[in-house]
């Protein structure tokens, strides 16, 4: 049986022009069955909130690699997670996220304990990633949308 859709609101950080990482996981979310809202590049902290709240995602995903997105992350974690309304949401963090190659186990643990659930480095195992997903509690989209 496969497992129920999830919304998914797909953003990256304040700082980061990059956007082939987010098609990338776009279409891979997509394809994996998954509805995908993708706020793009240089997303403001407030804005990706506020979408938040707007949209009740499932799973909030934030794919970076100018290698800002540690600082960035720490901070939007902060912004995302001082809101009740997404205080449960799973939230993950990937991509090249530091500018010396990969993150210590230090830095990892810091942004898991800021409030992320999950850091993908970005030669992370994407079954991996498509599984945390996977385990997000969903409501019946479908459902929702005949109510
Ligand atoms: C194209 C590119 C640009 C283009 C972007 C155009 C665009 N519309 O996207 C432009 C020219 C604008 C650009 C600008 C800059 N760039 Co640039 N760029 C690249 C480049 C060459 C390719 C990126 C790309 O498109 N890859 C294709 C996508 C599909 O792959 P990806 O981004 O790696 O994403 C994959 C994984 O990382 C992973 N992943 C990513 N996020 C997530 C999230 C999750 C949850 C998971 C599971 C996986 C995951 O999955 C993806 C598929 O495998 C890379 C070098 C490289 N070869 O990677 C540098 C690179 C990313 N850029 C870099 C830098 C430094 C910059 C600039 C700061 C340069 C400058 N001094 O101005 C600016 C940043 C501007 C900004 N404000 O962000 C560095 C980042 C270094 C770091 N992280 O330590 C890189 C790595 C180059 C380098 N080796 O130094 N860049």
């Amino acid at each position: 049986m496969t497992a129920p859709q999830r919304r998914i609101l797909l953003s990256s950080v304040s700082s980061d022009a990059h956007t082939w990482n987010l098609a990338y996981l776009q279409l891979l979310l997509a394809e994996s069955g998954h509805r995908v809202d993708n706020l793009g590049a240089c997303v403001p902290d407030w804005l990706l909130v506020s979408r938040a709240i707007a949209t009740k995602p499932h799973v909030i995903v934030i794919s970076t690699v100018n290698g800002h997105g540690y600082a960035d992350g720490l901070r939007l974690i902060g912004a995302v997670r001082a809101e009740a309304a997404l205080c449960e949401v799973p939230v993950a963090i990937g991509g090249k996220l530091g500018v010396s190659g990969l993150l210590t186990a230090e830095h990892e643990r810091n942004l898991l304990d800021a409030g992320f659930d999950a850091v993908f480095e970005h030669d992370a195992n994407l079954i991996d990633f498509l599984t945390f997903v996977d385990m997000a509690p969903a409501t019946d989209i479908a459902a929702e949308h005949h109510a």
